[in-house]
């Protein structure tokens, strides 16, 4: 069964589009003995939208466990954010790293 367009042609009563979802990938910090913590609470609420609290914990378990995940994003995203830390890192003259793993 289907619907007459305007044009005549007939097409489908359920247009119902099916949208591939894109490949998410994990942004992680990884710890270093030099870049204080304050810095990586920063990061975490400027560039990865942490309140306080989560930035905290988040901070603490890199410090404690060598690596943490700081969020889940599409690549390009992932991308930016790592290229931001990276950026912000080098301008206060810290070693902070990021890194991203396909999910
Ligand atoms: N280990 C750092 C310190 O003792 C703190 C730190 C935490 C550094 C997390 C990096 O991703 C990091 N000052």
């Amino acid at each position: 069964m289907g619907i007459r367009t305007d044009t005549g042609h007939i097409t489908k009563d359920e247009t119902r589009q099916e949208l591939k979802k894109p490949p998410l990938y994990r942004v992680f910090l990884l710890n270093d003995d030099y870049t204080t913590m304050d810095f990586v609470v920063s990061v975490l609420e400027k560039v990865f939208h942490k309140k306080t609290v989560e930035a905290t914990q988040v901070m603490l378990h890199v410090h404690k466990n060598g690596k943490g995940l700081a969020g889940t994003y599409t690549r390009e995203i992932a991308e930016t954010k790592i290229a931001t830390v990276h950026t912000l890192a080098r301008e206060h003259e810290f070693p902070l790293k990021c890194t991203m793993e396909k999910e």
